[in-house]
This record gives C-alpha cells, sequence and structure tokens, in this order.
C-alpha cells in the first residue's frame, strides 16, 4: 500500500512564501473561484492561506467519509466564533458540538422546528408574505424590483414575527430596522476580522466600540421580549419560537434553557434563518426568468393547487411539489450557504488510504460542487432543471450527494420553516404575477455569510387571466395566533 498523501502534498494552486495562494481565490467571486480551482485540481485539493493549510472537499466519496459523525464534527470558524464573544452568547449554530449546552437546546429545539410545528408559523408567514404581495402590487408599470432586497425583508420579518412576535416592518422603511442595521454591522465586522490580523482588531478601537455597542443593542431589545414574554405568564401565546423556548424541556435532560441562551437563540435564529432563506428564493426567481418552460410548468402546478385562493392552507403548501422541486433544484446548482466546515476527531485516513487527515485540518464541503457530479445528475448536471429533483430521483442518490443544509447531527434546524416559506411565497407571487425580465441580465453572485445573485432586478405584472379572491384581510401578530400550541415533537 502506498503512503497517504500529507495535506501539504494534496493537489492545488502553488502557494507563494507569506501570502500563499490568496491570489487563487477572487475576492469578488470567492465561490466560483473555488469551484474553478476544484474542476482543476479535483475532489479534494489544498488552499494555503496565511492561517494554515485548508482542504477543499467536493468529490461525493470523500464527502461522504468527512460527513461521518462518528469520525468527523462541525469545525466552529474564527470568524462565527466572534459572534459567540461579549454579550451574544452561543447560539445553535457557534456552539461547539460537545457544549452541553448545545446538546439541551437542540433537543429542545427539535420539537418547534418539526413539520407538526410548521403548522402553527402558517398565519404569521402569510402575514409577511402578504406585505410582499401588496407592495409589487401597488407599483406602477416599468418600476423595477431589487429582488434580493425584498427577499431579505420579507425573511427577516418572518423569522422576527415566527420567532418572537416582533415586527420590523421592513416594508414600511426605506432604511432597516435598527435592530436589523445593528445586526448587519456585526456581521460586517466579523467578516473583515476574519482577514486582518488580530493586531489590527485590537488597533480599531471606534470599531470595536461600535461593535460591542452593537451586540449590547441587539442582545437588550430581546431580552426586553424575553422579560415581556415572562412577565405575561399564562396569558402569554407561546406558540412561536420564544414562547416554545420558555416553555419548553430538554427531553433527554430534563432541563430548560437560561434567558442568556434563549437570547442567543433568538439571534442566531435572525443571523442564520434570513439571508439563506432570501437568496434561495432569488436564485429561484432568477432561474425560473432563465426557462419559461419550468415558469409555465409552475404556474399550471399553482393555478390547479391554489386556484383564486387568498391565503393558502399548510395542506396546498405541501401539495405544491413542482415549486418544491424548483427551489430544491436552485439550492441544488446554488446553494445559498455554500460550504460547510468539517474536520477529524483524531488523525485519520480517507479515500482508502490516499489521504493522511491529521485532526487539525480544516476541511470545507464546497456544495456548489459536490451537487454538479455528472455520474449523479446526468450531462446536464450543470444546467437548471426541476426534473433533477423529483422526489424519484433524489430517493436514489447516494445519501450525501445533496447537502444544502450540511450534515448529520449539526444539520441545519430551520430546513422546513425555510422550504415551507419559500414555497408559500413563490406560489404566491407566481399565482399573482407576471415576471418580466431584464434581458441584459447575467448572473454573477455577491458573497457574505451567504451567496445570492447580484443586482438581480425584475419587473412584475399582475396577472391577466387570473384574479385572487377577495376576502376580509387576516391580521396577525403572534400574540394573537388563533392557533393553540400543538408543541408535539417529532424529533
Ligand atoms: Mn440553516 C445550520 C443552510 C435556513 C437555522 N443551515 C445550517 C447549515 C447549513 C444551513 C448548510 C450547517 C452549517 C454548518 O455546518 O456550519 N439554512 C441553510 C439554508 C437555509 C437555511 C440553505 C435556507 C434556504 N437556517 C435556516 C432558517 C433557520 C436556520 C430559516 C432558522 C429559522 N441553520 C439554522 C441553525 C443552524 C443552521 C440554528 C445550526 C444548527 C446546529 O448546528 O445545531
Amino acid at each position: 500500500m502506498t503512503e497517504p498523501l500529507a495535506p501539504e502534498d494534496f493537489p492545488g494552486p502553488p502557494g507563494l512564501p507569506f501570502i500563499g495562494n490568496v491570489r487563487a481565490i477572487d475576492l469578488a467571486q470567492p465561490i466560483e473561484s473555488l469551484m474553478s480551482l476544484a474542476r482543476e485540481y479535483g475532489p479534494i485539493f489544498k488552499l494555503t492561506p496565511p492561517g494554515g493549510i485548508s482542504a477543499v472537499v467536493s468529490g461525493v466519496d470523500l464527502v461522504s467519509e468527512i460527513c461521518d459523525d462518528a469520525r468527523f464534527d462541525k469545525v466552529i470558524t474564527a470568524g462565527l466564533s466572534i459572534l459567540a464573544e461579549g454579550p451574544v452568547d452561543a447560539g445553535l449554530f457557534t456552539a461547539h458540538t460537545d457544549d452541553p449546552m448545545w446538546a439541551r437546546a437542540h433537543g429542545l429545539l427539535m420539537a418547534p422546528f418539526s413539520m407538526q410545528a410548521m403548522r402553527d408559523y402558517m398565519p404569521a408567514m402569510i402575514d409577511i408574505a402578504d406585505q410582499l404581495m401588496d407592495k409589487w402590487d401597488r407599483l406602477n408599470p416599468g418600476e423595477e424590483i431589487d429582488v434580493p432586497a425584498d427577499m431579505t425583508r420579507l425573511t427577516l420579518d418572518t423569522i422576527a414575527l415566527c420567532g418572537f412576535g416582533y415586527r420590523f416592518n421592513s416594508f414600511y422603511r426605506e432604511t432597516p430596522h435598527p435592530f436589523v442595521q445593528a445586526m448587519v454591522r456585526v456581521l460586517d465586522e466579523t467578516q473583515t476580522r476574519q482577514r486582518q490580523p488580530p493586531i489590527q482588531t485590537r488597533l480599531k478601537i471606534r470599531a470595536q466600540r461600535q461593535f460591542e455597542e452593537d451586540q449590547a443593542y441587539m442582545a437588550s431589545l430581546v431580552d426586553d421580549l424575553i422579560r415581556e414574554r415572562r412577565a405575561m405568564g399564562d396569558a402569554a401565546d407561546n406558540t412561536d419560537l420564544l414562547g416554545r423556548m420558555i416553555t419548553g424541556v430538554d427531553k433527554q435532560t430534563g432541563l430548560t434553557l437560561p434567558d442568556e441562551n434563549i437570547r442567543a437563540q433568538c439571534i442566531t435564529f435572525l443571523v442564520a434563518g434570513h439571508e439563506t432563506t432570501s437568496g434561495l428564493l432569488s436564485f429561484a426567481i432568477y432561474f425560473l426568468l432563465e426557462h419559461p418552460e419550468y415558469l409555465d410548468r409552475a404556474r399550471e402546478e399553482v393555478d390547479r393547487v391554489l386556484g383564486g385562493t387568498l391565503q393558502p392552507t399548510f395542506d396546498q403548501v405541501r401539495e405544491l411539489t413542482y415549486i418544491r422541486q424548483v427551489l430544491d433544484e436552485a439550492l441544488r446548482l446554488w446553494p445559498t450557504a455554500a460550504g460547510f466546515r468539517r474536520h477529524a476527531k483524531e488523525d485519520t485516513v480517507i479515500g482508502g488510504g490516499r489521504y493522511a487527515i491529521p485532526k487539525d485540518l480544516a476541511m470545507m464541503v464546497l456544495s456548489p460542487m459536490l451537487h454538479r457530479d455528472r455520474s449523479i445528475w446526468g450531462e446536464d448536471a450543470d444546467e437548471f432543471n426541476p426534473d433533477h429533483t423529483t422526489p424519484e430521483r433524489m430517493s436514489t442518490i447516494p445519501p450525501n450527494a445533496y447537502k444544502p443544509f450540511g450534515t448529520g447531527q449539526r444539520a441545519c434546524i430551520g430546513r422546513q420553516f425555510a422550504l415551507q416559506e419559500a414555497v408559500l411565497v413563490l406560489g404566491m407571487l407566481l399565482q399573482r404575477f407576471e415576471l418580466i425580465k431584464d434581458p441584459s441580465y447575467r448572473l454573477h453572485t455577491k458573497v457574505t455569510l451567504t451567496v445570492k445573485p447580484a443586482d438581480l432586478f425584475i419587473q412584475v405584472r399582475p396577472r391577466a387571466d387570473r384574479t385572487i379572491d377577495k376576502a376580509e384581510p387576516v391580521t396577525v401578530s403572534a400574540q394573537a395566533q388563533t392557533k393553540p400550541g400543538s408543541a408535539v415533537g417529532n424529533a
């Protein structure tokens, strides 16, 4: 048997002294750069940025191996762990797997994110979706829509209302709610710090002060909501995520969550739950406009299932299976969380003994490349076609070939939530509007924590061939939801 290759001997772009191969990555298009490196160097390649070697993995077999939770675990990146500093405690996303608070919160939150619980979030999801519909309905002919911007308003407001009964009212503002401004600054600063040496971070006193102020502001807003909710006692409607965290118990330990942890989870849901879903909706709209034949098919389904229904029901949303395929396919080509990081728990080898993996080596699973494997998706793997993601086909692909929501115990907890929201909104949009593309648009992406289409503008026209039923508009605040809680979990 041949000796396994050490990471420094993995294939990869040549590095320069000191700066390594940062030049191989185009900072304006980092994901596309990594994808073209993967095309050149194969299923696993090394990068040698100044911070030390890391590996980028996109071959199905290798990815499958490192998805094994018994041997590998999630890497909490330096960037993300900054989020857990100061007043912002570690939420699910940034906590280490062996942190008992991760296990407790994960256990307790399974039920609130289960399929059963999704029914209860429908009224609030529809409330915000209606605001988007109204906005687009009232545009004058020729007015342009900044798709990712409106989708971000929608997803932020949705998670805040379903999460803790709070309204950012993003559709009624030109500038974002102060909480959102603080959150965006914190995330930007987090990214900046990742790219600069620690000494520079310490020298930037103004930035540090702003960072602390922003974190304190976010914490205090959420703390107020927790305090108000606790003060309401039994009178509170606790069917939202906050209520379920306050009243919930982790079955494993029998323990509840302390308030600092609940606060961290609320902030985590906002951060993790808005850009990803907003990017997904934006990509889906982009792809449908590029492919009128699939747009027609999606609209046929919407007309058949929803007809003129003003407010889709939970069951109707579940019936929009082609819309779901469209979204699954958009996530295949452009998973909006474009990767996740893993490391070995002990020194090991992968690939049938070919690659030595020391336990501190950070490996990034590059999902957009993983998802374009021709042996799985066929010769047209790079093309958008919702037939790739029919339920029949999805049930036959290898278990780790499609990973837009990460993997194993550290997989996305908000998956059902995101997909229900996205199916609902895309369905309602197609039900109401004809989408008009800008023929000169060429897809390019913008990467922050997530990836989304950049500069995507469209126009819409209310559909002339359909009418939507008129009814008394239903107003919902999370505190006035009609449904009693059914906190029954399907862990
Ligand atoms: Mn989400 C983890 C993708 C929507 C809350 N999410 C992850 C991971 C991926 C991911 C990938 C794993 C990251 C890693 O291993 O480092 N998430 C998505 C995508 C969408 C999404 C593509 C939408 C589309 N996520 C949401 C929504 C919420 C949410 C909506 C909340 C309401 N996600 C989380 C949380 C985690 C997570 C919380 C961390 C879970 C854990 O580690 O316990």
